[in-house]
């Protein structure tokens, strides 16, 4: 089973100006495209092939010999969510009801929240992720940060909202001022409606 590029969930302007067309041309285009050709490509004969891309994702990052597979399992996984993570005229402190009320009680609320993501962007150093995560155990909410293509899915936490860090997620429209591009997303983009979505399913169970 091959894994296949997804179309967005919006036209390529839809986001503008927080993230304009060519940045999503590039980004899903080139970027996660690359991801998943690699990935079918490294996949091949390691008996990983027919495994949902969730368990492949996590099996290949437990065994250090298959890093680069990995590497390309993870951004596919994460870029899937991260189309739908934003949607037009997103953003902002408007959070469906349970959600908004276990972020109120975890995270000092949107503007801790708010805070702590951010801060988790800006000093993720070099290509990265920030999260807001629900860990399995406990079920409390987090906040986040991990390098490349690593996600809180292999840290044994669900991912309920990621950003991409990667300079190719923001260069073309904000240039070297991260801050200002993950203000942006959070005032402007965030799709709480699929964060809410994906709260409510739940701590996100992989087979081991
Ligand atoms: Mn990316």
């Amino acid at each position: 089973m091959a894994f296949t590029l997804p179309e967005l969930p919006y036209a390529y302007d839809a986001l503008a100006p927080y993230m304009s067309k060519e940045t999503l041309e590039f980004h899903h285009d080139k970027h996660h495209k690359a991801y998943v050709d690699k990935g079918n490509e490294l996949i091949a004969g390691t008996g990983l092939e027919n495994l949902p891309l969730e368990e492949a994702m996590v099996a290949a990052y437990k065994d250090k010999s298959k890093a680069g597979l990995f590497n390309q399992l993870g951004q596919h996984f994460n870029h899937i969510h991260f189309w739908h993570w934003m949607k037009k005229d997103g953003g902002g402190s408007k959070i469906p009801g349970r959600l908004e009320a276990q972020i109120k009680s975890d995270l000092e609320g949107f503007e801790g929240f708010k805070k702590k993501f951010i801060e988790g962007g800006t000093t993720q150093f070099g290509s990265g992720w920030a999260w807001l995560a629900m860990d399995n155990a406990s079920g409390k909410l987090e906040i986040m940060k991990t390098p490349n293509g690593e996600n809180p899915v292999v840290h044994g936490k669900t991912a309920l909202l990621g950003v991409d860090v990667w300079e190719h997620s923001y260069y073309i429209d904000y240039r070297n001022a991260r801050p200002k591009y993950l203000e942006a997303f959070v005032d402007n983009l965030i799709n709480w409606d699929y964060v809410a979505e994906l709260y409510e399913k739940g701590p996100m169970k992989i087979a081991a």
